[in-house]
């Protein structure tokens, strides 16, 4: 039988394969953060998505919006089914993550807005007292807009402790390698000197991963980023951090291909 992260990259591949549209390269890397973050240090309520005490989990990259709906449909926020209507006029789940859908708390797909939203929310909490945390996931590509570091500054300065940025780092964005493009490095000594703390790891092992947040759920002090390095496309040997599968469909040939590799593990 798969596990649960392989049977997650089939889904992702499914769900783009039948829509004949999406974004396989940034949903695939992402597969082990979000799925460790909801399956053990969330607090959430998929009958009741919207619970005031919920942690709140925005999802900044919004074109992995194959990953987010695989992951909140495996615990139960919406049924699976509605995956193969992805993309489709008229049905739930669109392109890029919407505010209708349950479980998801902004729509985006402008990148470069999710570290703002994520800093008011925050700011929210710590005025109303309340212990829920901000979970921020975002692409490394993501960073080279200007808006995400004026987020960063003001988490610094007003120590956003409740606040987690975790960076996708999977090192390729839409048309090369984001160090190509413009270089972001070193990023850790950036994240520093704006007031965060730093927690650098393989973002495909669990362990590293649950250590990461098992350190940012006991943080009373500054906002934490986890800056996760990852694999664009992770699974399958032809899409991985080749930029031509950052957003497009795979063919008959290629699925199955993809699909079979995953099954064996290459
Ligand atoms: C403001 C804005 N500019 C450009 C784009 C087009 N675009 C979509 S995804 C992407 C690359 C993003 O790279 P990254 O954040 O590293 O995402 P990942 O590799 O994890 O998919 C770009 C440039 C956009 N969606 N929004």
């Amino acid at each position: 039988m798969d596990n649960i992260y392989i049977k997650l990259r089939k889904e992702i591949l499914t769900t783009i394969y039948n829509a004949k549209s999406g974004h396989p390269g940034g949903s695939l890397s992402g597969v082990e953060l979000l799925y460790t973050l909801y399956d053990k240090f969330i607090k959430f309520d998929p009958k009741n998505p919207n619970s005031e005490n919920r942690d709140r989990v925005i999802i900044s990259k919004g074109h992995a919006s194959p990953l987010v709906y695989s992951i909140l449909s495996e615990f139960n926020f919406f049924p699976k089914k509605e995956l193969h209507n992805f993309r489709k006029f008229g049905a739930l789940l669109q392109g890029h993550v919407s505010k209708s859908v349950p479980g998801v708390e902004l729509s985006t797909g402008s990148l470069g807005q999710g570290l703002s939203y994520s800093c008011g929310v925050a700011i929210g909490g710590i005025l109303k007292k309340s212990d829920f945390k901000v979970f921020c996931y975002m692409g490394d590509g993501e960073l080279q807009e200007g808006s995400v570091w004026e987020s960063i500054m003001t988490a610094g300065d007003r120590n956003l402790h409740n606040l987690c940025a975790i960076i996708d780092s999977n090192k390729v964005q839409e048309n090369g390698f984001v160090k190509d493009i413009k270089n972001i490095e070193p990023l850790k000594d950036k994240f520093q000197a704006f007031g965060w703390k730093v927690l650098e790891i393989d973002g495909h092992n669990v362990k590293d991963i649950s250590l990461a947040y098992q350190t940012f759920l006991k943080n009373k002090e500054k906002p934490i980023v986890i800056i996760a390095n990852t694999i664009k496309g992770k699974g399958v040997s032809f899409m991985e951090l080749n930029s031509s599968w950052h957003g497009k469909a795979p063919n008959e040939e290629e699925y199955n291909r993809a699909i079979a590799e995953l099954e064996v593990g290459v």
